[in-house]
């Protein structure tokens, strides 16, 4: 498994997030995501990890996503610019939760990034180039990476928003990858074995030390994992999938400088 995360910074959803950016107008219970948020919580301190909740955003739809605006790494951290505009509010409280934890290098036009399009890999950034994150902001990434000796690849998405919409480790060496959004065959050169999902929300889950997190829209996906002997935790996220978002995207995680990589 990669290394647990010591901490995680979190922020619930706020009543704006009915209005959140989707690709489908579909309805959202505000009331539930709020529960839902807070059942996440409680599965990533299950889990061992120190979690600081910020106070929820009135004026930010989407501040619940916080993957999207930062990438945490050893010892460095970059804040991101997000693709899509009315997101960029966002960031300003992330700087503030993460300053004191990392040196914070902050992305600047014309670079764009989400962070759910950052997957780690051991010492390599899989970035995929997707509607919100552009060339230059993986070369913004490359520069900032490299001070903590990580390299940086892109891949091409197909479709999706994200790239950890498509693929996330399962576990140690183990890349769950859901062939819709993403070309299995870009990931080829990475050094994990490629499991096709059978399910869209099974692609994103969070493997920790002992377990790994998966949606509750994922049942075939737990099924796959528990046959390869690795325990899951089912996680309700309708509410989180009706904003396309997945499990990843409502955490920013990292470890303590020098535990290494982390989910
Ligand atoms: C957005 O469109 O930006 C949000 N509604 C969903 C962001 C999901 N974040 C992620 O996958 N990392």
């Amino acid at each position: 498994m990669p290394a647990t995360p010591s901490h995680a910074i979190v922020r619930p959803p706020s009543r704006a997030y009915a209005s959140c950016l989707r690709e489908q107008p579909v309805a959202i219970d505000v009331d539930l995501a709020v529960a839902q948020h807070r059942g996440y919580v409680a599965a990533l301190r299950e889990a061992g990890v120190e979690v600081e909740v910020l106070p929820a955003l009135d004026d930010a739809p989407d501040g619940v996503f916080v993957e999207d605006t930062a990438v945490v790494l050893d010892t460095v951290a970059v804040l991101t610019r997000p693709g899509a505009p009315p997101r960029r509010a966002e960031v300003d409280s992330i700087a503030a939760a993460l300053a004191g934890r990392r040196a914070v290098a902050r992305m600047e036009a014309p670079a764009t990034l989400d962070g759910g399009d950052v997957l780690r890999v051991g010492d390599v950034l899989v970035v995929g180039l997707s509607t919100r994150t552009n060339a230059q902001g993986l070369a913004w990434l490359r520069q900032v990476a490299a001070v903590d000796g990580i390299e940086v690849v892109g891949v091409a998405l197909g479709a999706g928003l994200h790239l950890k919409s498509a693929c996330t480790l399962g576990g140690d060496g183990l890349l769950l990858v859901h062939p819709g959004a993403i070309d299995p065959e870009a990931l080829r050169a990475l050094p994990v074995e490629l499991a096709r999902v059978p399910e869209p929300q099974g692609a994103n889950v969070l493997a920790l030390a002992d377990r790994v997190l998966v949606s509750a829209a994922a049942p075939r996906t737990r099924e796959l994992l528990e046959g390869r002997g690795l325990r899951t935790v089912a996680v309700p996220l309708s509410e989180i999938h009706a904003g396309d978002g997945a499990l990843t995207c409502m955490s920013l995680r990292f470890g303590r400088p020098g535990d290494g990589p982390v989910a």
